[in-house]
């Protein structure tokens, strides 16, 4: 039997530092409903889908700075989403900014749910790979504050049984890293998602900026087909407060070929019918990981710390 999965991912448009989370929600909720009515199963939604990037700012007063995180989730702004996607009978990804009260302290994480088809939250994931700094970059047109409003995730690279399959997640950055599709891989990932806001000028250096859309597809394709698994990459994108971000969100099939790609740097939906069973192609022949893969090898490597060998 054939285990398919109809997809979307649902790219956004900007987010105005004043747009408020109600007005979010209703965007997401009509992207849900354009999904449905084109067959989805399950949308995945952007990184941070329910505010503008807030990490381009340095905010100095708490409370506004916790005004873009979710305490709960779902909260009482977030619930409409919850309630349409059980009557709709879908399931989503979405990212947003966590507020934990952990340990007697603030936890602050940059974190996405899964969700399936009767609203119950199956998983969630907190980014690990957070780029940018801690303290502002003289110099640069745009901030990048997340290692300054967030903590590196500590849930690891988890991986779900729902929809059928084995689904995984991650969050923008992470998509550059192969660790983050390997650990998945490693435990029979078959899809993927992630949510990304990718500024033009990400790296502050011409030379690297220019190809960021190059980057943006080469990391999540190498991903899928290095780890026989479909990935869904939702962008936020458009010029969003004076920062130009890139569009082109992406389903890829386990070949690491497109099959599907935004057209717009706006609120669109993306679909495609995503067989489960193309990965077992790949994972029981180029990648049968049990039968081709050297981790003694690579440890060999790792344990001389990547220091290049001295001359002999
Ligand atoms: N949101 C996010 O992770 N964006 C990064 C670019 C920023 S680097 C300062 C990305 O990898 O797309």
């Amino acid at each position: 039997m054939t285990r398919i999965v109809n997809a979307a991912a649902a790219q956004m448009g900007p987010i105005s530092r004043s747009e408020t989370r109600k007005d979010t929600v209703r965007r997401l909720i009509a992207l849900m409903r354009e999904a449905k009515a084109r067959g989805s199963d399950l949308v995945v939604f952007t990184e941070l889908a329910l505010t503008t990037f807030f990490p381009r700012w340095v905010i100095e007063d708490e409370a506004e700075l916790d005004s873009f995180y979710e305490k709960e989730m779902p909260g009482p702004e977030t619930q409409p989403l919850f309630d349409e996607a059980k009557r709709l009978e879908i399931g989503f990804y979405l990212g947003y900014a966590e507020l934990a009260e952990e340990g007697g302290r603030k936890r602050r994480f940059n974190t996405s749910i899964l969700v399936d088809r009767s609203g119950r939250i199956v998983g969630k994931y907190r980014k690990v790979h957070l780029p940018g700094h801690k303290e502002p970059q003289p110099g640069r047109k745009h901030q990048h504050l997340e290692k300054r409003y967030f903590e590196p995730g500590d849930l690891g690279f988890g991986v779900w049984r729902a929809f059928d399959g084995v689904m995984g997640m991650c969050i923008c950055n992470d998509r550059r890293w192969p660790e983050t599709y390997r650990v998945m891989g490693l435990q029979g990932v078959e899809m993927v998602m992630l949510g990304y806001n990718t500024p033009y000028d990400h790296t502050g250096h011409d030379d690297i900026d220019s190809l960021t859309q190059f980057h943006n597809h080469l990391s999540m394709q190498a991903g899928a087909y290095q780890n026989s698994t479909w990935v869904i990459g939702t962008a936020k994108c458009g010029t969003e407060e004076g920062s130009k971000m890139v569009g082109q969100s992406v389903i890829v099939a386990p070949s690491g070929e497109i099959v599907a790609m935004a057209c717009t740097i706006e609120d669109e939906i993306i679909t495609a019918r995503c067989d489960l069973d193309m990965g077992k192609r790949y994972r029981e022949t180029i990648f049968d990981f049990a039968r081709h893969r050297e981790p003694d090898a690579y440890r060999l490597i790792v344990e001389r710390k990547g220091a290049v060998p001295p001359p002999q």
